[in-house]
């Protein structure tokens, strides 16, 4: 259907309004804005540019209130200007572009106020994201909780460069296995990176393989400008022509103007004929506007390509772009951090018919009426609906999960007891768990889980070893109704499917409680996902098992030593290290609720912490003897706050033991051996160095600001009753820094046991001796923290 030329002309206009604001914006960071540190905000005027066409055709067009898009990072001045045009964004923010809580340089649904579906920034990541994203709202449609609501369309705007991060690979792979459906990858093809030209015939290889994954392949090459010369007499050849010019070549020219095409045209193909005909017929600016009219800049090409997709299977379109169309600096191969002058701008802004001072004004040098523009931007499909971020209730988690108790366990057993039991009941809670592993799924023990409620796929297919009745523990039946997605073995991909996971409750109005089980060391193979995941508040659990060197029967390569201090670090994500099966209760039901809770619920976090965000557990094979005990409300608490004393020091302590995770036992040990030699030692149990740690600094936060405040937090309360010679000792399976900074907080001196090197292999004892986290390198280290005769009992080399 051919495309209304009044729409057709509104949305022109209004991509134009886009390619100046966002021009502006960034010029008046630079240049107009004091800017007190002489920075100069660079990397985005051009890289915008590319896209100001497609984005105008989406945003203003062909978007539909369900649809979410993940914006190129260096496209967000167009994303900013367009949602300033609907009147999400304001002028402020703008005028504050990259600076202090002023409109953000790479799109965040966390920072900007704007509506942004997905953070980006870290380029590969909001692409899979989109596709994950998708395989979400099957997941939720096929459960049952579109409660009548559309599906969306999941859409990327990528870099043509961007196309080289493995991490995009990865998920098409994913895609392809789980039956992806609306989904279009939108390339903008510009040819340019950050510091290079593209490889020649690059998107033929990229065609191939789309296809080859089962995506339909659109090709926008030429505009109609282009299309209509190619009709006229030559115009054949001058097609030929374009075809045949190298990147590097045509980007040079597009730069060098008008001029510069007629020449190197007239000695290629000026054949004194037709050709030199057509190409004189149009004086320098029509040239040059004809051979920048690729199709990623022609939005009647745009609408028509988008508006032709018929179906639901993927799509990617491959736009053929200008980087920097229509600005000083198009096509030069430093344009990425390219700015205009003043002087550049100015001549902008006259050619846009703007008067100096009404730079913001929304519809300033436009030849349609404002009251035209604006209701066509109020009727854009985009807004019909109000906010697209969707609102959800919290699913109730019970008071407390529960296991079948045993004497000796491990934590990743536990996990798997824990969420065995709730698989075999019948709460919401359990109902919308979700749970996903890369191929660890029996290793990291949520085999029973899976068994019980079965691996979700979009048609049914029944586990043949069962229906052939060859005895296997594990009974794979997939179905929509499956609650476990099976990855490959890519962690990036499981963060990311985390983060679409994470998100369902405000992209699909559905609550998801996403499980992520994989190797410990591996998180650090996924980690920039992870980090993206917590950055755009995805809220999901991950048990990482086995870890430290603690996995010793599986050898040094996978000993993980980084990851509880990844753990503390990462924002976003509270983690906890557990030593038993009990403590690992509590924290998982702490952490349904914590994934739960607004970010703005000040009631939540008693102790000015992070009020919610995403949990992670680093668990263990080891197993270990349990406490028999009783989980009081008091132990609780303060195993959710990060530590409890497993053994209470006496008033006059002369040494403490604090310890986290598997190597509890030692602990125990050590610190029974040392009840001959020293007065009243304890034993400090942390169940989370990043929960304590985040406590103390937000107390000490709070005293400052409220001068005086009597608050303490809750290491701060454990720790304040030892005398003040008492020494302290600690230990885990990690990082020694992990636990090093506790001595900081009432001045206790202390030493750091914890393991800095790996690769060595071993026994769990051999391994302790070998990094020096055993009992007796314990003992030794409250030695040389007190005074006093030489500890009398040492363990018995085994
Ligand atoms: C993971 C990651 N690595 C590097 C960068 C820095 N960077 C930003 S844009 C860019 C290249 C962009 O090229 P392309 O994707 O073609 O986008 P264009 O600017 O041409 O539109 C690079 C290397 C980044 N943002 N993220
Ligand atoms: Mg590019």
């Amino acid at each position: 259907m051919p495309i209304d030329p009044r729409r057709l002309e509104l949305l022109s206009a209004l991509s134009r309004k886009v390619l100046w604001l966002s021009s502006w914006t960034i010029h008046h960071a630079n240049h107009i804005r004091p800017n007190v540190d002489g920075l100069k905000v660079g990397g985005h005027q051009a890289s915008s540019a590319s896209l100001a066409t497609i984005m105008s055709a989406l945003y203003f067009s062909v978007l539909r209130p369900e649809d979410r898009v993940a914006v190129k990072p260096h496209a967000s001045p167009v994303f900013h200007a367009i949602q300033y045009l609907f009147g999400n964004q304001t002028r402020d923010k703008l005028k504050t572009f990259r600076g202090y809580k002023g409109a953000q340089s790479y799109p965040s649904r966390t920072k900007d106020i704007d509506d942004v579906d997905f953070s980006t920034g870290s380029v590969g990541l909001g692409v899979a994201q989109t596709l994950f994203s998708s395989l979400v709202q099957d997941y939720v449609s096929a459960h049952g909780f579109m409660k009548g609501r559309r599906e969306g369309r999941m859409i990327a705007l990528v870099g043509d460069a961007e196309m080289d991060e493995g991490n995009i690979f990865e998920a098409l792979l994913e895609g392809w296995k789980h039956g992806l459906r609306n989904t279009w990858w939108i390339v903008d093809y510009n040819r340019q990176s950050l510091d290079a030209v593209v490889r020649e015939g690059l998107w033929e290889k990229f065609e191939t393989m789309f296809r080859n994954f089962g995506w339909d392949v659109v090709i926008i090459k030429y505009g109609k400008l282009m299309q209509a010369a190619f009709a006229e007499p030559g115009g054949e050849a001058l097609r030929r022509w374009i075809d045949n010019c190298p990147n590097q070549v045509y980007a040079a020219l597009c730069f060098q103007g008008g001029a510069a095409f007629r020449k190197r045209l007239q000695d290629e193909i000026g054949d004194q004929g037709e050709v030199s005909a057509l190409i004189e017929r149009r004086n320098d600016a029509e040239l040059l506007a004809l051979m920048s009219n690729l199709g990623g800049h022609d939005m009647a090409n745009m609408l028509e390509a988008f508006e032709a997709i018929d179906h639901d299977r993927p799509v990617c379109f491959i736009a053929y772009t200008i980087k920097g169309v229509g600005l000083p600096f198009q096509g030069h191969k430093d344009n990425h951090a390219g700015l205009m002058t003043p002087a550049q701008m100015e001549a902008f802004r006259d050619a846009q018919n703007i008067r100096p001072g009404h730079e913001w004004d929304k519809f300033e040098g436009l030849a349609q009426s404002p009251a035209e523009l604006e209701a066509f931007l109020k009727d854009a499909p985009f807004n019909r609906q109000g906010p697209r971020r969707l609102e959800t209730p919290t699913i109730p988690v019970p008071e407390r999960l529960s296991f079948p108790a045993a004497a000796q366990m491990s934590t990743q057993q536990g996990f798997g007891l824990i969420l065995n039991e709730l698989a075999r009941g019948d709460s919401e809670l359990a109902s919308r768990i979700v749970t996903a592993s890369p191929d660890v799924t029996v290793s990291t023990n949520l085999g029973a889980w899976v068994n019980r409620r079965g691996l979700f796929a979009k048609a049914a297919l029944a586990d043949v070893f069962k229906k052939e009745k060859i005895p296997s523990t594990f009974a794979w039946d997939y179905s929509p109704k499956g609650q476990h997605i099976e990855l490959g073995i890519a962690e990036m991909n499981l963060f990311i499917l985390m983060s679409a996971l994470g998100l369902s409750h405000s992209i699909n109005g559905a609550r998801l409680l996403p499980v992520a089980t994989l190797y410990d060391p591996f998180i650090e193979r996924g980690l920039d996902a992870l980090n993206y995941a917590c950055y755009q508040d995805a809220r999901f659990m991950v048990a990482a098992t086995p870890s430290g060197i603690t996995l010793a029967p599986e050898g040094g390569a996978h000993q993980s030593i980084a990851t509880p201090l990844i753990g503390m670090a990462q924002d976003g994500l509270a983690s906890f290290e557990p030593a038993f099966v009990d403590e690992l209760a509590v924290i998982m039901r702490w952490g349904f609720a914590h994934m739960q809770r607004d970010l703005d619920d000040k009631g939540s976090a008693r102790d000015g912490t992070r009020s919610g965000g995403s949990v992670y557990l680093r668990l263990s094979t080891r197993t270990i003897e349990q406490p028999q005990r009783i989980m009081t409300p008091d132990l609780a608490r303060d195993i959710e706050d990060g530590a409890y004393w497993l053994r209470k020091p006496g008033p006059n302590a002369e040494v403490v033991v604090a310890c986290t995770g598997a190597v509890m036992p030692e602990a125990i040990e050590a610190v029974g051996l040392l009840g001959d030699s020293r007065r009243d030692v304890g034993l400090l149990a942390i169940s989370s160095a990043d929960r304590l740690h985040a406590g103390w600094t937000a107390a000490r936060k709070m005293r400052r600001e409220r001068r005086g405040a009597p608050y303490m937090s809750h290491v701060e309360k454990l720790l304040a009753p030892l005398p003040r010679d008492c020494g302290i000792v600690t230990v885990l399976d990690g990082h020694p820094a992990a636990l090093g900074w506790i001595g900081a907080v009432c001045g206790h001196r202390m030493e750091a046991l914890g393991v800095e090197h790996f690769g060595q292999t071993g026994s769990i004892d051999d391994l302790y001796r070998h990094y020096g986290i055993d009992a007796n390198a314990i003992l030794d280290a409250a030695e040389g923290l007190t005074a006093g005769a030489p500890v009398r009992h040492r363990k018995m080399a085994v």
